[in-house]
């Protein structure tokens, strides 16, 4: 407009635009008239188009609000899910890898689950462990790949174990010890591939050094193995012949130097065995000293038998290892369907210990534990469950026949 009009017309006109009463115009031609109706109407055009201007702009800028605050929103709803997904994990490993992968936080394959459980940012290692151990395709292969991220090359065997042992906790059941370390001692053997003749002898010596840390290392084990002992406890391992005298003391050596750090789960672990037990459910104990009954919420697992006032109690008031124990049935006057444990070789006392009234963990004084079921199926089942517990030690089965393997010239 103003390239149609001199500045200063321009000027003057704008002065009267600008008056208090705009149809009093006594000084203007009829041409200027109409030029400042036209610039008056032209100036409603422009703040009209202004306020739309300004309008979407604040449009915009609450939309660009939002966004950043769903943006926001996600971030911390991820980072809540990701939390909970880690929990779920630590309570039972399969359904937190399933909530991770549910709400897009991982994905099912094999190698992203692997990294996640590597990086284990917030995860128990003992669940870690349970599920590199659980039996089925898809786990079998997530092991693999966490043993691939493994760099074992150039590595002696204690260092190897050493970082592997400290990436999970080794579970307490045999089937899953077995295949974590054939899967490591395949691994070891693919990246040093001059050292042992087989995967077996690997597999085989990774156990003996296990072993020989928990007899240099446990308090409670007396005679410690020299390394004379160590030696000949592994003589024709490697397809019947011997493994080189150097390389079995400096395995030694190491071990007992410098003991294997073991991850501990901050008193997780037995809350995680309670997770799984071989059997649980409600008995009525009778007391060893005074013959009183307990109704006590039982728990058996891993060849041992806990005892809780209550489900939800964490730690149990009882402990009873099953080693030198039998089960029988037996007969009692004041219950129905019982059965006992006892020791066998005709010890006095069952070995056990339990929290006394002020809350101090002392040893039992059971000769013998006799219990009550509800129900006959109930005692029988409690029976047969205890006696197999009692009686099954999968995990020596396993060594001994790869120990067979490794000892025969292939
Ligand atoms: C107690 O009887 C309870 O039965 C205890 O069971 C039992 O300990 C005691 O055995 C027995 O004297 P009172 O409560 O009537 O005193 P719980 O600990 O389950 O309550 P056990 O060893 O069975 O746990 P002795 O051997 O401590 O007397």
């Amino acid at each position: 407009m103003l390239s149609v009009m001199d500045r200063s017309s321009y000027a003057s006109i704008s002065s009267l635009v600008q008056q208090s009463d705009p149809n009093h115009l006594p000084e203007m031609s009829p041409e200027q008239q109409k030029q400042l109706i036209e610039i008056r109407n032209r100036k409603q055009e422009l703040l009209l188009e202004i306020q739309q201007i300004k309008d979407e702009l604040c449009e915009v800028v609450a939309e660009m609000e939002t966004l950043d605050l769903q943006e926001d929103c996600k971030h911390s709803n991820k980072d809540k899910q990701m939390s909970i997904g880690r929990k779920k994990f630590n309570m039972d490993p399969k359904k937190g890898i399933e909530y991770l992968c549910e709400n897009n936080l991982l994905q099912m394959d094999a190698q992203d689950v692997a990294h996640f459980l590597y990086k284990g940012e917030g995860l128990n290692k003992t669940a870690i462990g349970d599920y590199l151990g659980e039996k089925n395709d898809f786990n079998e292969q997530v092991l693999k790949a966490f043993v691939e991220l493994h760099d074992f090359t150039n590595l002696i065997l204690v260092q190897a174990l050493r970082q592997f042992l400290w990436s999970f906790r080794l579970p307490g059941e045999a089937q899953k010890i077995d295949r974590m370390m054939e899967c490591f001692a395949q691994r070891y053997c693919q990246l040093n591939p001059d050292i042992f003749t087989n995967t077996d002898t690997c597999y085989v010596l990774s156990f003996a050094i296990i072993m020989l840390n928990t007899s240099l290392h446990n308090p409670s084990v007396k005679d410690k193995p020299s390394v004379e002992q160590f030696i000949s406890m592994n003589r024709g391992i490697n397809n019947g012949g011997d493994l080189p005298r150097e390389l079995l003391v400096s395995l030694y050596e190491s071990i007992r130097t410098e003991p294997f750090k073991i991850p501990q789960d901050d008193g997780n672990d037995l809350m995680h065995t309670f997770f799984n037990p071989d059997k649980e459910g409600w008995l009525w104990k009778q007391g060893g000293r005074y013959k009183s009954w307990k109704r006590r919420w039982f728990i058996l697992n891993d060849n041992c038998l806990y005892y809780f006032e209550y489900t939800t109690d964490k730690e149990p008031r009882g402990i009873i290892p099953l080693e030198n124990i039998l089960v029988r049935e037996i007969h009692d006057r004041s219950k129905p369907h019982c059965f006992e444990l006892y020791a066998c070789g005709g010890a006095d006392i069952i070995k056990a210990c339990k929290t006394d009234s002020e809350g101090k963990v002392v040893e039992g004084k059971h000769s013998v534990y006799r219990m009550s079921a509800a129900t006959e199926e109930d005692k029988q089942e409690w029976i047969k469950c205890l006696t197999s517990s009692i009686s099954h030690n999968p995990f020596y089965d396993i060594l001994v026949q790869r120990k067979k393997k490794a000892l025969t010239v292939s």
